[in-house]
């Protein structure tokens, strides 16, 4: 829709701006979010970038954007809202090349000039060997999710152990006897990549020996861009020419469904506290004495902190069994 019948329409203006021929062969589409500024919406904004092939399009915007309003099931019927160009707004793609055919468009000339890198479109495994050390184990992983049948990706996640960098215990005597003992601490790591546009999400699921599982999540890649005009570079930093890499969130959400020992599970918060003691042989005296508090969380409203507000020092996930001295098993969250 867009390039078949919308770009045509602003063909002199893009050929100006942006060596556009018939077809807009060199053009490729990002879309953003936010879809709409109400629930039900579905309009979205579409930049146009530079297809620069063999290497990322994303630092490459040419300076024009498209709302469109994708609410109809059927694309022929998709409209476009609303036309961005270099710093200005227009009703329509017709409007914009009307208004540069009579010289009221300022045009800012967008050099093409990306160079095609060969190796990057080599065929490689994944993930590459710079996210796992040299002697980690490579694992594919088969799937049946939104597809007809099984499905493989080769070298999907790598596993490998890994020295944790400080031992669980270790102790040198030289006092009342001469004697050493330690012991190593190591993790199992298991790290995935997935790729999403312009960023690759590295996904580490790591398990530590003291029974804590952690997950890390990291994005890297290319930066999210767009045409710099004006005072731009209150949103951002200018990263080229016509280009600003702007500010912005990645949102992330987990939903772990973990069960310890059988289903009959429960949240132990465990924290600690000062209270005011008098000082057994002293009474008189006061100290604040720290003290181990537990709690059972009996609702899930009760075991929802919000994220940066605070939590507990230590939240389990308990199962019934309990250890020799009545404590319960459980896996650290
Ligand atoms: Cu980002």
């Amino acid at each position: 829709m867009i390039f078949n019948r919308e770009l045509p329409q602003a063909a002199g203006v893009l050929h100006r701006c942006c060596s556009y021929r018939q077809g807009g062969g060199n053009l490729v589409i990002l879309s953003t979010a936010p879809r709409g500024v109400q629930s039900g919406n579905r309009a979205t904004w579409f930049g146009l970038y530079y297809n620069i092939s063999g290497f990322g399009v994303y630092l490459h915007p040419v300076g024009l954007e498209l709302l469109v309003d994708h609410k109809a099931l059927d694309p022929a019927q998709w409209t476009i809202q609303k036309v961005f160009f270099q710093g200005r707004y227009y009703e329509s793609l017709a409007q914009l090349e009307e208004q540069f055919e009579a010289g009221q468009v300022n045009v800012v000339v967008i050099p093409n000039n990306g160079t095609a890198l060969i190796w990057a479109s080599l065929p490689r495994p994944w993930p590459v060997p710079l996210d796992c050390p040299y002697l980690a184990t490579d694992v594919d992983w088969h799937f049946l999710l939104e597809f007809q049948g099984p499905r493989t990706l080769y070298n999907a996640l790598c596993v490998f152990e890994q020295n944790e960098g400080l031992p669980l215990r270790r102790h040198h005597s030289d006092a009342f006897s001469h004697y050493f003992g330690g012991l190593v601490e190591t993790m199992l790591a298991f790290i995935s990549v997935s790729t999403l546009f312009n960023y690759d999400y590295v996904w580490d699921v790591i398990f530590h020996s003291n029974g804590a599982i952690q997950v890390k999540f990291y994005a890297t890649g290319f930066i999210n861009s767009v045409f710099h005009f004006g005072a731009a570079r209150r949103y951002g930093n200018q990263v080229r020419e016509n280009t600003l890499g702007i500010v912005h969130t990645h949102t992330a959400h987990y939903k772990v469904d973990l069960d310890v020992g059988g289903l009959e599970n429960w949240v132990w918060a465990e924290d600690m506290a000062f209270v005011p003691t008098a000082i057994p042989w002293s009474p008189e005296h006061q100290i604040q004495r720290l003290q181990v508090t537990r709690k059972q969380l009996q609702t899930e409203e009760q075991a929802a902190f919000p994220l940066g507000g605070a939590s507990p020092r230590h939240l389990y996930l308990a199962c019934k069994q309990k250890n020799k001295w009545g404590h319960p098993r459980g896996y650290r969250i």
